[in-house]
C-alpha cells in the first residue's frame, strides 16, 4: 500500500482547498440561511474541472482518478457541504452513469455539457414510498413503441430545480419486478414534467432539493440507458460509486469541524490557560483526530479499489457507514469544544453538525450500508 499522494493529486487537493477558502467560505453562512443555491460557485467549479472529474477529456471531463475526486470532495466539504453534494451527484451518479452505460449519441449530446459544467444533472430514484426499498418503484415508464410514457413522483432530488438533465428510474414492467425497471434521460422543460416546491432542510441548505412530478411525459426510447430492464442495476452500480463520494463528503465535514475545534482550543482561554491544555478538551481532539484518520483510510481505500478495477461495493459501503458516523460524532464534539460560540452561526461548526446528518441518510442510509456489508461478508 502506498499512502503517498502523487504530485498531481497534491496539486488538485490544493486547488480545491484554495477554491473552498477563497470562493466558498465568504458566502457560506448566507447561502445556508437563505437556502441559496451556489450558482456562481458551481459555474467556477465547472471551469476548474470539478464537475466531470473522472470523465474522459474527449467528453469534456478532467480524466482524473477516483482518489483525486475524493480529495476534492474532502476539501470542498470542509467548508461547504451544499456545494460538494452538487459535485458528488454530478460526478458519481450522473456523469459516471452516462459514461459507463450510455451510448455514443447520449454521451455526445449530454455528457460533454455535464462534464464541463455547462449544465448539471440530477439522479432520480427516491419516491415517497421507495427510498431504501428502491425496487418498489411506483413511477411508471410505459412502453409506447418509439417512446415511454412517464407518470409518477420523485422525492428529495438533489439539483431538482437547477438541473437540465435528469436520470429517471421508473418501472416499465411490474411483472418483472426490479428486472422491469428502466432508466431514462429526461430534459428539463419537457411537457408534463413539473418541478415541485423546494424542501426546507435541516442541513445542506444551499443545495437545491425538490420533488418532481411526471404527468404523461413523453420520453423518446433513444433516451433509455442500456438494455430494457437495466434500470435497477444501473441505479445500484452508480450508487455504489456515489457512496464513495458521500463518504468523502462526510470525511471532509468531520475534518473541517476538527480543524476549527483545534484552532479554537488554542485560542480560547478558561481557568487561566488555553482550553487545549485541559485534558477534557485535548482528549476530545485526540479522539476526533484518530477517528478522522481511520475514516480517511477507508475512503481512500474504496477510491483506490475503484481505480484499480476491484470490487468497491463493500469498501464503499464501509467507508460511507464509518465516515458518516465520524462526521456526526466529530461535529457534535466540535460544537462542544466551542461551548457557547459553537451554538452561533459565525463559528461554522453548528452548520457542519447540521450538514453531517444527511451523510447517514442519502445514497443509502447507514442501515442500508449494513445490509450491503453484512450480505457481502456472509455470502
Ligand atoms: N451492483 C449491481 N447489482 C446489484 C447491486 C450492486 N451493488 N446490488 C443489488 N444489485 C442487483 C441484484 O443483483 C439483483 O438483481 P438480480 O436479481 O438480477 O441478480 C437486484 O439488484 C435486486 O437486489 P436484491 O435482491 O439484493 O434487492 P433488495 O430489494 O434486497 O435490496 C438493497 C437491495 C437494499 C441493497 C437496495 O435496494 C439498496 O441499495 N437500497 C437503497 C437505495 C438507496 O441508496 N436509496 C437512496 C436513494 S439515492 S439518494
Amino acid at each position: 500500500m502506498d499512502f503517498n499522494l502523487t504530485e498531481e493529486q497534491l496539486l488538485i487537493k490544493q486547488a480545491a482547498k484554495d477554491f473552498a477558502q477563497n470562493e466558498l467560505l465568504p458566502g457560506v453562512i448566507e447561502r445556508d440561511e437563505l437556502q441559496k443555491f451556489p450558482k456562481n460557485e458551481v459555474q467556477k467549479m465547472g471551469e476548474l474541472g470539478f464537475l466531470g472529474m473522472m470523465v474522459d477529456p474527449k467528453y469534456g471531463g478532467s480524466g482524473l482518478d477516483t482518489l483525486s475526486y475524493v480529495l476534492v470532495m474532502e476539501e470542498l466539504s470542509k467548508i461547504d457541504a451544499s456545494a460538494s453534494v452538487i459535485v458528488s451527484v454530478n460526478n458519481s451518479l450522473v456523469c459516471w452513469g452516462l459514461e459507463t452505460y450510455g451510448n455514443e449519441e447520449q454521451k455526445e449530446k449530454y455528457l460533454t455539457k455535464l462534464a464541463s459544467g455547462q449544465i448539471i444533472g440530477a439522479f432520480c430514484l427516491s419516491e415517497p414510498e421507495a427510498g431504501s426499498d428502491a425496487t418498489s418503484q411506483k413511477t411508471t415508464a410505459i412502453d409506447q413503441g418509439d417512446h415511454y410514457l412517464l407518470n409518477g413522483t420523485k422525492n428529495w432530488i438533489t439539483n431538482g430545480g437547477t438541473a437540465d438533465v435528469y436520470l429517471v428510474i421508473a418501472q416499465t414492467d411490474k411483472e418483472k419486478k426490479h428486472r422491469g425497471i428502466n432508466v431514462l434521460i429526461l430534459e428539463k422543460g419537457t411537457d408534463g414534467f413539473e418541478i415541485g416546491p423546494k424542501e426546507n432542510k435541516l442541513g445542506i441548505r444551499g443545495s437545491d432539493t425538490h420533488s418532481l412530478l411526471f404527468n404523461d411525459v413523453i420520453v423518446p426510447k433513444k433516451n433509455r440507458i442500456g438494455e430494457d430492464g437495466f434500470g435497477f442495476k444501473f441505479a445500484m452500480k452508480t450508487l455504489a460509486g456515489g457512496r464513495i463520494g458521500i463518504a468523502a463528503q462526510a470525511l471532509g465535514i468531520a475534518a473541517g469541524a476538527y480543524e476549527l475545534a483545534l484552532k479554537y482550543s488554542k485560542q480560547r482561554k478558561a481557568f487561566g490557560t488555553e482550553i487545549s491544555n485541559h485534558q477534557a478538551i485535548a482528549f476530545k481532539l485526540a479522539d476526533m483526530h484518530t477517528q478522522i484518520e481511520a475514516a480517511r483510510y477507508l475512503v481512500y481505500k474504496a477510491a483506490c479499489d475503484k481505480d484499480k478495477g476491484h470490487d468497491y461495493d463493500l469498501s464503499g459501503a464501509m467507508a460511507k457507514l464509518y465516515a458518516s458516523k465520524v462526521a456526526m460524532e466529530t461535529t457534535v464534539e466540535a460544537v462542544q469544544v466551542h461551548g457557547g460560540n459553537g451554538f452561533v452561526k459565525e463559528y461554522h461548526v453548528e452548520r457542519l453538525m447540521r450538514d453531517a446528518k444527511i451523510t447517514q441518510i442519502y445514497e443509502g442510509t447507514s442501515e442500508i450500508q449494513k445490509i450491503v456489508i453484512s450480505r457481502s461478508i456472509l455470502k
